[in-house]
């Protein structure tokens, strides 16, 4: 049950109950991003005023610049997480291997593994275009009480409890699931507060956007090349030449598209052979959400939460939107198989 303006804390604990596992833990763990994601928020709301945009100098284990504010929003949702002891591993885009969390209690009784892109599109910060965190949550699989593994880590998306992201656009958004539909809750930041703004949210089955970066278009497999064709071709009926929309950032083209309808791709091409995004922390999370929305998310022939993860930072090529457009852009696809 939700009403509009109930407050994020507020819904979480009513929603508690249908909850698939909780003892509260779940609750206390969606508490937990809440709080990071306002501590985040109001460093990337004022990024453009002090010395922390701009490459840390370091870079990542993808062998990308590390901005400044990817370190910080890393850090902070570590120790967010880790403070509240309530999981027993994290592991992150930003961090080359998983995180284990020792519990302060020797029965660690920990049961939920967190992976986390802390802060996905960050190359736009310098240019003030919006960002965001994605985070997908698990049970784990190893014996509670024992140190964390990296099958716990390696886990099909169609295993996860919980998933969502922040946005930090023209106002900062919180959207999850815990496979009882997608809600929405804008930040009001003079008082701090996520109110719910979206309630079930879902994809139109149908959309007249696309999302990709077209500069990759000749290493395109020749199924995409047909279908962004195919979204270019004059066909008043169907609404078609569809719209090109490409922010560069992931949780802000899933977003538009999710409310105005819309496919966002990333597919494998010459200088990505498996894709740009990551399953664990990028795909997965946003699949899900996508699923539960009424959306769809594939490479193209499989579903992207049936793939069966093989390393933490595995990319793969992903396909995600309006069910319909999706199912279009694999027939395309699957015709040049
Ligand atoms: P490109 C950001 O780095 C990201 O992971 C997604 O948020 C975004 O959609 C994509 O990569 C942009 O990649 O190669 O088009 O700049």
């Amino acid at each position: 049950m939700s009403r509009k303006n109930q407050t994020l804390g507020e819904f979480i604990i009513e929603n508690q109950s249908s909850f698939k596992y909780s003892s509260g833990e779940l609750s206390s763990l969606l508490n937990s991003i809440r709080l990071a994601a306002k501590v985040v928020n109001h460093e990337v709301n004022k990024a453009g005023l002090v010395d922390i945009i701009g490459a840390a100098g370091d870079t990542n284990i993808q062998g990308e610049d590390q901005q400044k504010l990817d370190v910080y929003a890393n850090d902070k949702f570590i120790q967010t997480l880790t403070k509240r002891n309530i999981v027993c591993g994290i592991a992150s885009e930003e961090e080359d291997d998983f995180i284990t969390i020792n519990s302060q209690d020797e029965n660690h009784q920990n049961k939920y593994v967190v992976l986390i892109d802390p802060l996905d599109g960050s190359s736009n910060i310098d240019v003030n275009v919006s960002v965001g965190t994605i985070f997908s949550i698990y049970r784990r699989v190893t014996p509670v009480g024992t140190p964390v593994q990296l099958e716990d880590f390696l886990q099909k998306g169609s295993e996860q409890v919980a998933a969502g992201y922040v946005v930090y656009g023209t106002s900062t958004m919180l959207v999850y699931t815990t496979g009882d539909g997608v809600n929405g809750f804008t930040l009001n930041p003079a008082i701090g507060s996520f109110y719910l703004s979206h309630p079930a949210m879902e994809f139109p089955e149908d959309g007249s956007i696309y999302s990709v970066n077209e500069g990759n278009y000749i290493h395109f497999p020749q199924g995409i090349k047909n279908y962004i064709k195919f979204c270019q071709e004059e066909n008043e009926s169907e609404n078609r030449p569809y719209t090109s929309r490409y922010i560069g950032s992931l949780v802000s083209d899933f977003h538009r598209n999710m409310i105005k309808g819309g496919i966002y791709m990333y597919p494998q091409s010459l200088k990505n052979p498996e894709g740009k995004l990551r399953l664990l922390y990028e795909c997965n999370p946003m699949a899900f959400l996508a699923e539960q929305a009424k959306g769809k998310s594939s490479d193209g022939f499989t579903r992207t939460l049936d793939v069966v993860p093989t390393e933490l930072h595995q990319r793969i090529p992903f396909i995600c939107g309006s069910k319909n457009m999706v199912e279009k852009a694999e027939s395309f696809m699957q015709k040049e198989k």
